[in-house]
């Protein structure tokens, strides 16, 4: 009992299947594909550490040589705990955080505060990996300080 009406729609409904199928492949090929490639998977456990973020302070007095500058000044962070780490300027000059080498997280991209830290702003960046990275401020240079980035044991 097939009219010519069901059997049409049948047809379109093969059509539609078929453009449904092409635009997948494409979308998969053009989009998703690419973007996984670039982008390594990364545990959300490290995404989201359990700790909202850990603290460097940019102390009052932190631009005269010699004063305690970034505090902690060499702190050891661990992923899935503090590798969210911000630095805070609680100084009254604008200061940096500038990587002596250039250093990209494979996820996060390069380190380094995108231009001055006013005073009451801040920088945060997400440690995804491993690393230890030595940093200081551009407009001030004896204003150093690091951070290492190592596995959580837990
Ligand atoms: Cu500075």
């Amino acid at each position: 009992m097939s009219s010519p009406t069901s059997s049409h729609a049948y047809g379109i409904g093969l059509i539609a299947l078929l453009i449904g199928l092409s635009a997948s492949v494409v979308f998969y090929t053009s989009f998703y594909l690419p973007e996984s490639l670039a982008k390594p998977s990364v545990s959300h456990a490290i995404l989201e550490p359990a700790e909202e973020f850990f603290l460097i302070e940019i102390v009052p007095g932190a631009v005269i040589d010699g004063n305690e500058n970034y505090v902690p000044n060499k702190p050891t962070v661990l992923l899935t705990f503090t590798n969210n780490v911000k630095w805070v300027n609680n100084d009254d000059t604008a200061h940096t955080v500038t990587p002596d080498h250039r250093f990209a997280d494979p996820f996060s991209g390069d380190f380094g505060s995108p231009g001055v830290i006013k005073p009451g702003d801040s920088y945060e960046f997400l440690f995804t990996e491993p690393t230890v990275v030595h940093y200081f401020c551009q407009p001030h240079p004896w204003m150093k300080g690091e951070v290492s980035v190592e596995k959580s044991r837990f």
